[in-house]
């Protein structure tokens, strides 16, 4: 059989723009290139700005994750400036932070993930339907499509308490330099406690049960996907009492192989190749040394997105990755393997949240304020719903001088390296047997599984 190019365009029930180009041949995916197809230029944007600025321009940067973005931003300018946070601040950030990765886990397995498996109703805005390998009975289709529409509650807790704790949602108000603008008064507390009941409720007793159901229908899916086995975590929700992260940065290579150990991970090995990304730059480039140097006409380049590597490996970060940092999972990711690593780390984080909303104190502050910094660099972090964040900032005169974003699914979504080396998702479609090369369901749900946000690929 001969070679039959396709092209995806656009990716649908993902966040932003994504083109995907494959070469298929006797029913499998040779080549996959995964395209970023939209410039937005926030790097530039952020020059020359006061470092105070970017907590909140850089929450623009997506509606999904914003207060990612804003924390990453904070935390930067803060290690610049040498700044520490009160318990309470830890406390409000990681209720913040949380909220955002509990909506974003539920908007991703019921409305992005499921209509992959789901026959969904007829017409606008369900249709056209997947209409290639459908497995699930029509009674097991009807309940799963009465709890995607119970998400879009579910998604509206999380979104509340993200407002409660934040000042308002998306782009959230309350981050300061130095801590949170906003304090709990006992009736938000009682309320964020019950809004995080009953979605501990939901995780459990309908999100874990569905996403067993949609793995024992589709088991195969264990096996298709598979990332390179490299994990990566920068870290977040640090323990207000100790400053220990309930997700811990590590760099984990080479999953499966026994006894693979979490390394340590320093951000100041972070390389951005853009051979393949239409940005004008010689070689890798450390972020704290990188430009945004758009040149569309580039040739044999053919994304938005750099190209990240750590120790020049192409690494997968998300919710599997954090995971694996944890030893809940040994094994290499996979399609099923992520989708339940989502929901296994939704129930996780909302017992934690619980936790740590019980030692939040309302009589103490929150914010201990801090002058902004005159001149020095720093890289920011936090874990986004999609993985490990970083912000890069170098400040002179008081002014942003550089400022280097580097995204998860930047990560995830990379094109080749300079190396010529695929990115993890077309890595991971590369390969993948074809039921119906006119009709690649399973690289579709390879795309979702990694729940790709273009928008904040692109930057
Ligand atoms: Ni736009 Fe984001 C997350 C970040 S993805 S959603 O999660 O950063 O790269
Ligand atoms: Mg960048």
């Amino acid at each position: 059989m001969g070679k039959i190019l396709s092209i995806l365009d656009p990716v649908t029930r993902v966040e932003g723009h994504l083109r995907l180009r494959l070469r298929t041949s006797d029913s499998r995916v040779e080549q996959a290139m995964v395209q970023g197809t939209m410039y937005r230029g926030f790097e530039n944007v952020l020059v020359g700005k006061h470092p105070d600025d970017a907590r909140i321009i850089c929450q623009r940067i997506c509606g999904v994750c914003p207060s990612s973005h804003g924390i990453a931003a904070a935390d930067a300018v803060e290690r610049i400036a040498g700044a520490t946070l009160l318990p309470n601040a830890h406390i409000l950030r990681n209720l913040l932070l949380g909220s955002e990765l509990l909506h974003s886990h539920i908007l991703h397995f019921y409305h992005l993930c499921l209509p992959d498996y789901l026959q969904m109703p007829e017409g606008s805005p369900w249709g056209p339907s997947v209409t290639l390998d459908r497995r699930l009975s029509p009674e097991t289709t009807d309940l799963l499509f009465r709890h995607y529409l119970e998400a879009f509650h579910q998604r509206k807790k999380a979104h509340t308490i993200g407002a409660l704790v934040g000042g308002k949602m998306p782009h959230c108000s309350g981050l300061a330099l130095g801590g949170m603008g906003t304090r709990l008064d006992s009736q938000a507390v009682d309320r964020l406690a019950g809004l995080l009941e009953e979605l501990l409720d939901f995780a459990v007793s309908t999100m874990i049960p569905d996403a067993h159901t949609i793995a024992e229908a589709y088991p195969d899916y264990f096996l298709i996907g598979k990332g390179t086995g490299n994990f990566l975590c920068f870290g977040a929700f640090p323990d207000p009492a100790t400053g220990r992260d309930l997700f811990p940065a590590g760099f984990r290579p080479d999953l499966p192989s026994t006894g693979s150990p979490v390394l340590p991970v320093l951000l100041n090995q972070v390389t951005e190749s853009a051979r393949y990304s239409w940005f004008r730059q010689e070689g890798e480039r450390h972020p704290l040394e990188g430009e945004t140097l758009p040149e569309r006409e580039k040739a044999g380049a053919y994304s938005w997105i750099k190209a990240p590597r750590y120790h020049g490996r192409v690494c997968e970060l998300g919710p599997y990755a954090r995971l694996a940092m944890l030893g809940i999972v040994e094994a290499n990711s996979s399609v099923m393997g992520r989708i339940m690593a989502r929901v296994t780390e939704t129930a996780l984080l909302v017992k934690h949240m619980k936790r740590w909303l019980e030692q939040y104190q309302p009589t103490e502050p929150s914010l201990e304020a801090v002058d902004p910094p005159k001149s020095g660099f720093a890289v920011g972090r936090t874990e986004a719903p999609r993985g490990g964040l970083a912000h890069y900032v170098v400040v002179r005169e008081g002014l942003i001088e550089r400022y280097q974003i580097v995204t998860p699914t930047a990560w995830n979504c990379s094109p080749r390296d300079d190396g010529s080396e695929p990115g993890l998702l077309e890595g991971a479609a590369e390969g993948t047997r074809l039921r119906d090369e006119g009709d690649p369901i399973e690289v579709l749900r390879i795309v979702h599984s990694l729940d790709p946000c273009m928008a904040c690929s692109v930057h």
